[in-house]
């Protein structure tokens, strides 16, 4: 474990001085409207803790938050999970059902009629009997288990886990809460002007210099600008380039909010504290950057993120390390923006009811089945690390903190290959038909041996400035310094009514550290 202790910034920090509602631009008197909006904010969320509370001592409930940016694997991860304990896994280090504590665990109807059940199922079907994985989800979903357990006392006990899975994309959001259209715009515009972004946005830079913010308002060049600074963030998120830091959150990820108003704005190039003329260019942008956090934002953290006990942060640190030192770097900005928004969520007025809230965080570099086992405790080292230098900077204490390499479903074995006179610690495993490696292309029905490369020891020239290994931004896909391929889930022999237990790496860890004490 790393960084624990309690900080007196949660304990005192509210939610409205964290996130200071804005009113609307055009609203004619700010001030009361803001107050009005803040006492109707925390109205809700105090009426919905009081709920929370008064269920959770009928019915002890864990609200389990999953997320991660796209492709983290987040599906994978709450289907392993959910079928580990559906089934029994193989799940050593979780102290429950090792000393055979577990009696039962089933699912149950989920509590909120509004958002999507995750489909389980499905999930495990495509897994298992398809040896395929699941299809990429992009909107908000939830799973409720019930799990009668004993307590190591001997008493009977059910208690009930809701998990939640939504996208990192709109936790990243958070931080425009508190921010203003033009402080947006001008760290977007920033931030896309370094390389290897600026050449991703010349399209949309382009057209940028063509606007006059001050001009009318046009709603034809509101579409553009929108479409090609969302193209601008999808080019960056490919995984060439594997850029982490891409908000606003829904314009890759839309959920219900595809094609409306509130998302169909983009960053101009105006001052940072200036205030735009009304029905200009400049000022529809900001009504609908405004909206959009009234809309998509706000809700998001009021129904569910402050909602959540226990949070796992997925992180695919593998693919910005094939991606190269740009990506890690942004990574690593990313997850100082996740820490901040651990850090504002947590108190409130109302902090008695609240509280405790997001108790315990595990960030988890998933895909650890990539590499051989001698580089797990490396990978491990290297998200701690990123870590370490994003809580400085986010000020962060308050919950407990873990960190741990992962496979939520195994897709290799580990082998040795020789070369010349060395051993290389090796992965067995199927590459996805289609992938590429030293010029062949691969079937999807073969299994190969590969040596991905170590994981570096060094972390010391890992992270400083001039820090220089090769990834796919830079070379091309055979000169770059780490290739990690993408395999088939695992084939697994079993009878036409057997459940096999599902492979994995770490996956006992986790549940230990999220759920573990609450099954005492
Ligand atoms: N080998 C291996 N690959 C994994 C594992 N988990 C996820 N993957 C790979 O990562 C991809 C994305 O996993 P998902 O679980 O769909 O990720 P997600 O975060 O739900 O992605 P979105 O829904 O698109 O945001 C999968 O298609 C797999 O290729 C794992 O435990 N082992
Ligand atoms: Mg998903």
């Amino acid at each position: 474990m790393i960084l624990t202790g309690q900080s007196p910034f949660f304990g005192e920090q509210s939610i409205l001085s964290g996130f200071p509602l804005r009113p609307h631009p055009d609203a004619p008197i700010p001030d009361m409207a803001a107050g009005l909006t803040e006492i109707l904010e925390e109205a809700r969320l105090s009426a919905r803790a009081l709920m929370d509370y008064g269920s959770h001592l009928l019915n002890p409930t864990v609200r389990l938050g999953v997320t991660g940016l796209s492709r983290a694997g987040k599906t994978v991860f709450i289907t392993a999970l959910v079928h580990g304990l559906l089934r029994g896994g193989r799940f050593p280090v979780f102290d429950a059902l090792t000393t055979g504590r577990i009696a039962t665990a089933r699912l149950e109807p989920q509590p909120d009629d509004a958002v999507p059940r995750f489909n389980y199922e499905g999930h495990v079907h495509t897994l298992i009997e398809e040896r395929r994985w699941p299809e990429s989800t992009s909107d908000i979903s939830e799973l409720r288990l019930a799990i009668a357990f004993q307590r190591r006392s001997g008493a009977e006990r059910t208690l009930t886990i809701d998990i939640v899975d939504y996208p990192g994309e709109w936790l990243l959001d958070l931080p425009l809460l508190d921010k203003s259209y033009e402080r947006w715009s001008a760290e977007s515009l920033a931030l896309s002007r370094q390389q290897p972004r600026a050449t991703l946005a010349a399209a949309w830079h382009a057209h940028l210099a063509t606007l006059d913010p001050l001009g009318r308002e046009d709603e034809q060049a509101t579409l553009t600008a929108a479409k090609l600074f969302t193209e601008y963030l999808r080019a960056c998120r490919d995984e060439r380039f594997a850029m982490s830091l891409l908000p606003p959150g829904r314009f890759l990820m839309p959920g219900g909010l595809k094609g409306s108003p509130a998302l169909t704005f983009a960053p101009l190039d105006v001052a940072a504290d200036g205030t735009p003329p009304g029905r200009s260019l400049w000022a529809m942008m900001r009504r609908r950057y405004d909206s959009y956090k009234s809309i998509a934002v706000r809700p998001f953290f009021r129904d569910h993120f402050a909602r959540l006990d226990r949070q796992i942060v997925l992180v695919d640190a593998l693919a910005a390390f094939n991606a190269g030192p740009t990506a890690l770097r942004d990574l690593e900005a990313a997850l100082a923006g996740i820490l901040d928004c651990f850090n504002v969520g947590r108190g409130s007025l109302w902090s008695a009811l609240f509280r405790p809230r997001i108790e315990r965080i595990l960030f988890a570099a998933t895909k650890a089945d990539h590499l051989h086992r001698s580089s797990h405790d490396r990978l491990e080292a290297i998200l701690r690390r990123m870590l370490d230098r994003a809580a400085m900077r986010a000020e962060l204490a308050g919950a407990s903190i873990d960190v741990v390499a992962l496979a939520a479903v195994r897709a290799t074995r580990e082998a040795e290959v020789q070369r010349g006179r060395e051993h290389l610690p090796s992965i067995l495993g199927t590459p996805i038909a289609g992938e590429q490696a030293g010029g062949e292309t691969f079937d999807g029905e073969t299994e190969v041996a590969t040596f991905p490369g170590d994981l570096p020891t060094d972390l010391d020239s890992l992270f400083s400035d001039n820090s220089t290994f090769r990834g796919l931004t830079a070379a091309q896909p055979d000169e770059s310094d780490y290739r990690f391929l993408r395999f088939r889930p695992p084939l697994l022999e079993h009878g036409p009514d057997e459940t096999p237990a599902l492979p994995h790496i770490r996956l006992d860890r986790a549940l230990q550290f999220l759920i573990g004490d609450r099954l005492e």
